[in-house]
């Protein structure tokens, strides 16, 4: 798989990672894990973790960009391409959206689009290691050209449904997209201006 580099506007590269976990951690071991895929498909999946290391593997490397204006440089994750799922459990074409849904309780709307391109990846691996257990052991989706709260860790779940709906952080008021290049931050902005405007959101 190809890698993207660049700051999105207004972030700056910080040093390490700022872990948020706000619905707690859990202790998932791969043995137990396994992704399911629900809605609007043709045959729901359910893929144990080793079912989805016999897919076909890729790695991206790309910038970790989070709402709050921090970034990484240079993440590789590898893993399974959105779409090699996408496409084993057939999307119908209603699906309009994509939830992923975590192990914690937590969710992130995407649209499918976004979690159809080509630097959309369902990983298993940050930076050659398996994903540490606080930021998402053993599975987290990571999509570059989106803000870091839709890589929903400790993911289990990946709903296909017709509609928009919110998902955790969605709820305080951030964006349904999450463009990092059109700087998506919150819903209903008008691009800069606006957002100097928004203030009294939820903290991420
Ligand atoms: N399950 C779960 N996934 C989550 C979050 C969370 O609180 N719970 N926070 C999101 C946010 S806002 C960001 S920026 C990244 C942070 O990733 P990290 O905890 O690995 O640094 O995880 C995202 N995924
Ligand atoms: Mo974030």
């Amino acid at each position: 798989m190809q890698s993207e580099s660049g700051l999105a506007p207004n972030q700056y590269y910080g040093n390490r990672w700022i872990i948020y976990s706000a619905l707690g951690e859990p202790v998932i071991r791969a043995e137990d894990w396994h992704l399911k895929t629900s809605g609007l498909v043709e045959k729901p999946l359910d893929l144990s973790f080793d079912d989805m290391q016999k897919l076909p593997q890729t790695s991206f490397t790309g910038v970790f960009q989070c709402v709050t204006r921090w970034s990484i440089k240079g993440v590789v994750w590898d893993g399974v391409a959105f779409k090699e799922v996408a496409n084993r459990t057939g999307v119908k074409p209603e699906a309009k959206w994509v939830m992923f849904r975590c192990a914690d309780g937590y969710t992130a709307p995407v649209p499918i689009e976004d979690a159809m391109s080509e630097d959309s990846i369902i990983a298993f691996k940050m930076n050659g290691k398996p994903i540490p257990q606080q930021q998402g052991y053993p599975s987290r989706p990571f999509i570059s050209h989106l803000y870091g709260w839709k890589s929903a860790k400790w993911l289990d779940e990946i709903s296909f449904i017709p509609d928009y709906e919110d998902g955790y952080w969605e709820m305080y008021g951030y964006n349904e997209r999450a463009d990092i290049w059109k700087e998506e931050r919150f819903k209903g902005q008008l691009g800069r201006q606006q957002r100097h405007k928004s203030t009294g959101f939820a903290q991420i």
